[in-house]
Parts: C-alpha cells; sequence; structure tokens
C-alpha cells in the first residue's frame, strides 16, 4: 500500500473511531449538528388516540399539541410506526373493574403494582381512534396493545407481565431498524416504557420531548426521565433532527 493510500485509511479509521465513539456509527449523521434519520431510524408514534386529548376519557394535558409537531416531523422519516391503546371492556388497568377502586389510584396485580385508570381506549370506540389532525399516512404498521383483558401494557414491545411480546421488536428487527425515535402520549407512561424496552432489546432510542406530553401522576414524569436516561434513552428536541 501507498504511504498516501495508508494515510488516507488511517485518518478514515480515526473519523470512524470518533463516530463510534460518539455512539453515532451505523445508525445516524449529523447534519450540521443534527441528527439525520435514515434507513434504520423508525419514528414511533405512541398512542396519539381520542382518548388521550382534550375531550377524551384519559385526557393528557396538552396532548392534542403533538399532533402537528408529529406530523412534520414525519417527513422526515422513511419508516414510521403507530401504536394505539386498545383495551377490552372491563380491562383490568380500569378502577371500575374493581369494586370499592377509584381512579388513579393503585392495585397490586400478578405482575406488580397497576395505576388505576378511568375507562379508556376500548377498542372499536370513537375514543380509541387515532387522532383525525394526524396525517401520517406513509406509516407501515400500527402496533395495538393492551388488549389482554388480565395484563396492562404500557409498553410497545412487551406487556405488564414482563414476558408477552407484542411482536414490535422482531418486526422493527426484521426490517434492520436499529434506532427509533418516540413521540406521543404519554411521555411518563407508554412513551417511557416503550423507550426503556427498546434499549432493553438493543435498540437506540431518542424520546423526543416537545413531540411528547405527560400524565405527571405523583412525580411519574420526573422519575421517568430518570429511568430513561439510567438505561440510555436519549432526551432530544424536534429542532434537533435534520
Ligand atoms: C397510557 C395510561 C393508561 C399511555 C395508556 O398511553 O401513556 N397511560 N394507558
Ligand atoms: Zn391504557
Amino acid at each position: 500500500m501507498s504511504s498516501s493510500n495508508r494515510r488516507v485509511l488511517l485518518s478514515l479509521s480515526g473519523s470512524a473511531a470518533l463516530l463510534a465513539a460518539s455512539g453515532l456509527l451505523g445508525r445516524t449523521a449529523f447534519a450540521a449538528g443534527k441528527i439525520k434519520p435514515n434507513a434504520t431510524s423508525a419514528l414511533v408514534v405512541v398512542d396519539v388516540q381520542n382518548c388521550f386529548v382534550t375531550g377524551g376519557t384519559l385526557p393528557v394535558k396538552g396532548g392534542e399539541e403533538v399532533v402537528p409537531i408529529i406530523n412534520t416531523l414525519s417527513g422526515k422519516f422513511e419508516n414510521i410506526v403507530v401504536t394505539q391503546d386498545w383495551h377490552t371492556k372491563g380491562h383490568t388497568s380500569f378502577a371500575s373493574a374493581h369494586p370499592g377502586e377509584k381512579p388513579f389510584g393503585m392495585k397490586k396485580m400478578f405482575y406488580g403494582n397497576q395505576v388505576l385508570w378511568p375507562d379508556h381506549c376500548v377498542q372499536g370506540t370513537d375514543d380509541a381512534a387515532l387522532h383525525k389532525d394526524l396525517t401520517l399516512a406513509s406509516a407501515q404498521l400500527i402496533v395495538r396493545k393492551g388488549y389482554h383483558s388480565g395484563v396492562d401494557s404500557y409498553s410497545a414491545f412487551m406487556e405488564a407481565d414482563g414476558k408477552t411480546p407484542t411482536g414490535l421488536a422482531g418486526y422493527l428487527k426484521q426490517r434492520g431498524i436499529k434506532t427509533v425515535f418516540l413521540t406521543g402520549l404519554a411521555t411518563d407512561f407508554c412513551v417511557a416504557w416503550t423507550a426503556t424496552d427498546a434499549r432493553k432489546l438493543g435498540f437506540e432510542a431518542f424520546v423526543i420531548e416537545d413531540a411528547t406530553r405527560a400524565i405527571d401522576l405523583n412525580g411519574s414524569l420526573a422519575a421517568a426521565w430518570k429511568t430513561m436516561a439510567a438505561k440510555g434513552v436519549k432526551r432530544i428536541q424536534s429542532a434537533d433532527l435534520a
């Protein structure tokens, strides 16, 4: 090898090492300091449903404000997955399923502590439909979750028993997706659980904070950010994306 070729190789491997050290190789590239989604990236739009916006059964404050932000973000992604909270009537996560219990109380289930919610996102109802102003025609998959009547599923990957997969990880892996960018509702429940499970399952995970809104029940938002940071979930804003 000529010494000039060797120099080129050495300088290339130097920048590859830098990229690898910053955790960016093979997943995203920087364009003018921004993160650029590529063919191995997916936008995951969590639970942007009528139930979770103003007028819904479990409204998240400002929930509808994520819709235009997510619509704009969607143009930057060639892969988009949408999720829907999709409960049976009388689902075990509903306070109404437990005589004497009230919404926003807690109950110990076989799979751990469960917040008891108002009845919400019941399969086939208008309440459970995706927000009408989402313009995600290019989305490739809708994952429904929480459809087993005796167990909740905040995460789009795994039910709350910690062992029943939804199939999303297999889908993403078969499609060569390495990085997920999470948006939607609610930051501290379904977005956070999906993000931490993504890390457990070997994906890079970014939460796009301004494209989420939180329930924030008894400090749950701060706790969720802490857990996500500890698991290597990165917190970014929509303006950070190229
Ligand atoms: C959610 C509470 C109950 C969510 C779903 O989408 O964050 N929160 N079910
Ligand atoms: Zn739910």
